[in-house]
This record gives C-alpha cells, sequence and structure tokens, in this order.
C-alpha cells in the first residue's frame, strides 16, 4: 500500500508487560476497534494478535502479545516464543505497567530484558483512572528514573485517557516508510480466528476459576451467505466435569456464552451470525503436540 508523501512513518509496535497489565485493552483502544480479547483473568491473550492504527502520519502496526510471565508447558512454550518473535520483529516496543509504589519484580524482568537491546522501548503506566494522583506520578516518577525514561506515559487504556500521547510518541520514534497495510482494515486476522477468540473471551468471563485456562476453541466451520453467516465453534475442555460446568443447569452457561459472543462477533463483522457451540473434553492437550496443532496453537499461526 504505497500512499507515501515521503514524510510518512511506518513501523511496528510490540506491546508487552505482564499478565493483566491492560496490553490487549490498550491495543484495541488504540486502534478504535475490539481485536485482542481481554479478561479479568490474567494469561487471556495466548497469540499474537495485530492491529493497524493509520492517520495522516503514517502507520503503526501494533502487535499484541501474551502476559510476561514463568509460562511452563506446551502452551506456554507456544506463547513465550510468540512473545520472542513480536520484540524480535518491532521497531518500538511498548511495555505495560501499572501504577504501584515499588517496582514489579516481573516488571523489573521485563525492562532489564529489553533496556538493551538496542530498539526504542517506550515505558507506559496503564490504570490510571483507579489510582490516585499522587501515586501515579510516584510511580511515573520512579519507573522513569529506574529506566531512564523521563518520558513514561501515564494512560488509562479502558477510559481512553493520555492514549493520544502513547500514539504520538510511537510515531516520533517509528522510522519513516510507506503503509504497508490497507488503511481501510484495522487487523490482517480472520474472522474465523477472531470468532473463536470471542468465544473464548466470553467463556473466560463468564465460567468459574478452575475451567477457563484449560479450554481451546476451534472453529469447525464457517459458512457466509448473503443475510447470515453460519459458524460451528467446538469449546475443548480438560475434564468432564469441566464440560459440566461449561454447559450449565439447563445449558444455560453454554447458551449465556454462545449468546455474548455472537452479538460481539455481528459488531465485528456488520452481519447477522448464527453461532452453534458444542463441548468435547480432551485431557491434556495443553501438553500434546498433537492437540496443540490441532487447536492453532503451533508454528504458523505465531508466526515462528
Ligand atoms: N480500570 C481499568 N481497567 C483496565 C484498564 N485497562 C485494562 N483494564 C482491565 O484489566 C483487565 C485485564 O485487561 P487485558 O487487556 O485483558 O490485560 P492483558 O495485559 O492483555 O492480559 P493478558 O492477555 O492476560 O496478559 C481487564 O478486566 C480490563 O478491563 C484501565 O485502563 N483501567
Ligand atoms: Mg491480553
Amino acid at each position: 500500500m504505497n500512499t507515501s508523501s515521503g514524510t510518512e512513518k511506518c513501523g511496528y509496535c510490540a506491546i508487552i508487560g505482564r499478565p493483566d497489565a491492560g496490553k490487549s485493552t490498550l491495543m484495541n483502544h488504540l486502534i478504535g476497534q475490539k481485536i485482542a480479547i481481554t479478561s479479568r483473568k490474567p494469561q487471556t491473550t495466548r497469540d499474537r494478535v495485530r492491529g493497524y492504527l493509520t492517520d495522516e502520519r503514517g502507520q503503526i502496526i501494533f502487535t499484541d502479545t501474551p502476559g510476561m510471565t514463568d509460562l511452563k508447558g506446551g502452551l506456554g512454550k507456544y506463547m513465550t516464543s510468540g512473545i520472542k518473535k513480536a520484540v524480535s520483529d518491532a521497531d518500538v516496543i511498548v511495555v505495560v505497567c501499572v501504577p504501584a509504589y515499588r517496582i514489579h519484580e516481573e516488571d523489573r524482568l521485563i525492562l532489564d530484558t529489553v533496556r538493551d537491546i538496542g530498539k526504542p522501548v517506550l515505558l507506559c503506566l496503564n490504570k490510571i483512572d483507579v489510582f490516585d494522583r499522587d501515586l501515579v506520578e510516584k510511580s511515573v516518577k520512579m519507573y522513569g528514573e529506574h529506566y531512564g525514561d523521563p518520558e513514561v506515559t501515564p494512560v488509562s487504556a479502558l477510559k481512553d485517557i493520555n492514549t493520544d500521547a502513547l500514539i504520538c510518541r510511537i510515531f516520533e520514534v517509528l522510522p519513516v516508510g510507506p503503509c504497508l497495510y490497507d488503511p481501510e482494515y484495522a487487523t490482517d486476522e480472520s474472522v474465523r480466528d477472531i470468532a473463536a477468540e470471542i468465544v473464548r473471551e466470553k467463556a473466560l468471563r463468564l465460567l468459574r476459576d478452575e475451567v477457563p485456562h484449560g479450554i481451546a476453541v476451534v472453529i469447525e466451520s464457517v459458512k457466509e451467505l448473503p443475510e447470515i453467516m453460519h459458524i460451528n465453534a467446538v469449546i475443548y475442555c480438560e475434564r468432564e466435569s469441566h464440560k459440566g460446568i461449561i454447559i450449565g443447569k439447563g445449558a444455560r452457561m453454554i447458551k449465556r456464552i454462545g449468546t455474548e459472543a455472537r452479538t460481539d462477533i455481528e459488531k465485528l463483522t456488520g452481519t447477522h451470525v448464527n453461532l452453534s457451540l458444542s463441548v468435547k473434553v480432551r485431557q491434556n492437550w495443553k501438553d500434546s503436540a498433537s492437540s496443540l496443532k490441532e487447536f492453532g496453537y503451533s508454528e504458523g499461526r505465531n508466526g515462528q
């Protein structure tokens, strides 16, 4: 997509940080569209997810990543390799932290890891809407001093506070170059992938704690007709008892997951959606190479 004026900027921006810092919420708000799923539960994001922001200054290609923490098992390895790939592809890295009186140990590790890789690193403190001003100011100073970034950007992704300042900072450090993606679109993720993620988000948000991290969603078919899109999805879980919880009494839970997911998919696609959900058990799928592959958590989808 060459619409270059010669001063236009374009490049890749990886969004990294510890689980639950608000990375996916931030990316969605920066690009103005819900591409990445979010929830109160840590380790919501499993895949790298790409979204673009295009304006007269150029194009920022954001990559949202899974929360950086001690990720274990086959799925953990997959998530870690996705973060590494996003960082190595990036022209600029945004590290998302949350205001605190002391620098969180995981933030320290992340900052120490990225500070020496020779790329611009912008630090942002998210969720300022829920912290008092004094703490936010102290945190900005403390993170800035520790990290040598005098311009730590305080933001609220959820309330869209000061996110423009972050966008300005990203454009400042991006290389000059023509836009790489069609400005009409905010992502190159497929409807299939986003639909699977939306179903997983609703399950994450609605289910009891023991179930969510053991689920995967596979879209078995998508059929687009002129007025309606038919989607068949399977929610895989690890145990028979989890299956019962996901379906719920009188199938109430699965119906709720389906209704909420359908509403979001309809918003995204702008068409009516008929979403059929079923639930299957697949024990230990998170450590099974063949199941990980079948569920899309293998080379290719994460670009390794
Ligand atoms: N109050 C407030 N909540 C926020 C803000 N940004 C994100 N959240 C909430 O924080 C929770 C986690 O947000 P996510 O965007 O899923 O966090 P994440 O960093 O992508 O999490 P992982 O994918 O698990 O690493 C959700 O409940 C969000 O609604 C913010 O600016 N203010
Ligand atoms: Mg996330």
